[in-house]
């Protein structure tokens, strides 16, 4: 039978996970859409024939609604959502970032090893972009020689007004926290932030771009220029400096235009299209490893809460100058 998962949280995120699980995934349905905002969960279950409509996560489990869940809310709401749905045994995808904090992460871990195996799965959804797993696979193998420097830029066009300073960090390098360790197979050892020139077309609350440099465990430097308020689209890029070679992902290869003496090539303008294929690769991994019983394949609880450590190290060094670094608890063996 086919999974039946239950979506929590049906804004941006959470109405494009509906539409992916309804349209593309294999082995899943939406069964249940979780959203106590009336309106915007009679729109998602539109998008999901047969799906019920809850407020409370806990209403779904009592009512033996979902063998899974999706949690697509802001990140200050996925705790309470998390301790139900382990308390319930239920295997859980949440989009990043775990928790806020490593604190209430840890709260998390503690939970999740009362069962017998991981039940998180976080949504980093780059581990699954092609280019980035390509690149990883020449980082494992070594066919350029020894990785030694990474070199990443982050770009939106623009971010709306709910964004913050700190959300510079907890909404959008949260990514690099993530993937750039695990790239280089090694954790982030300390987070500096630099500030350039700032952009006069960033809105008046945001001093952007940062660069933001991150020493890993095993001595790979990473630079990273997070910029939201470049325009003309939206740009993820890594270059990755090897002893034998470079090697570059994320570069534009949208259309290509020759017309009026100009070459132009289209460019992504959200994240939304721009990692459609990663978001499903994910999502069908998660189903089939759900399905199996292995219920994980890709970043668990423990590398949410290796990120979380991340944040709380880059939101202190955007106010203080010179790196801040990061202590972690001893990895569990339950995790390795
Ligand atoms: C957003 O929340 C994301 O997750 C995107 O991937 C990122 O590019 C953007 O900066 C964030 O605001």
């Amino acid at each position: 039978p086919d999974l039946r998962v239950g979506v929590v949280g049906a804004g941006m995120m959470g109405a494009d996970h509906v539409k992916r699980i309804t349209e593309r995934i294999k082995g899943a349905v939406v069964s249940a859409i979780i959203e106590p905002d009336a309106g915007r969960a009679a729109a998602a279950v539109e998008n999901a024939p047969g799906a019920q409509a809850f407020t409370r996560i806990e209403d779904a489990i009592e009512a033996d609604a979902v063998d899974a869940v999706l949690i697509a809310t802001p990140g200050q709401f996925h705790e309470p959502v998390l301790m139900p749905a382990l308390e319930a045994k239920l295997p859980i995808l949440c989009e990043k970032p775990l928790t806020p904090d490593s604190e209430s992460s840890l709260k998390v871990l503690e939970a999740e090893q009362k069962l017998d195996k991981p039940h998180i799965q976080v949504g980093f959804m780059r581990r699954f972009d092609k280019e980035y797993a390509q690149l990883r696979e020449l980082v494992t193998a070594g066919d350029a020689g020894e990785l030694i420097m990474l070199r990443a830029a982050h770009r939106n066009p623009s971010v709306p007004e709910s964004y913050t300073q700190k959300m510079l960090i907890t909404d959008s390098v949260v990514h690099e926290f993530d993937v750039l360790p695990w790239l280089a197979g090694s954790p982030v050892k300390s987070v500096e932030v630099k500030y350039p020139r700032r952009n006069e077309l960033a809105p008046e609350r945001l001093r952007e771009p940062i660069l933001v440099i991150m020493e890993l465990e095993n001595g790979v430097l990473v630079d990273l220029e997070m910029n939201v308020s470049v325009q003309f689209g939206y740009q993820v890029a890594t270059e990755a400096v090897f002893a034998e070679g470079i090697a570059r992902i994320g570069q534009p290869s949208g259309l290509e235009l020759w017309k009026s003496a100009t070459y132009s090539r289209a460019e992504h303008t959200s994240f939304v299209t721009r990692f459609a294929d990663a978001y499903d690769e994910q999502l069908q991994r998660w189903v089939n490893a759900v399905r199996a019983g292995t219920l994980v394949d890709g970043p668990n609880s423990w590398d949410g809460y290796l990120v979380a450590l991340a944040c709380e190290a880059g939101v202190a060094a955007l106010e203080q100058s010179g790196p801040v670094s990061i202590e972690s608890a001893e990895r569990p063996a339950f995790y390795a």
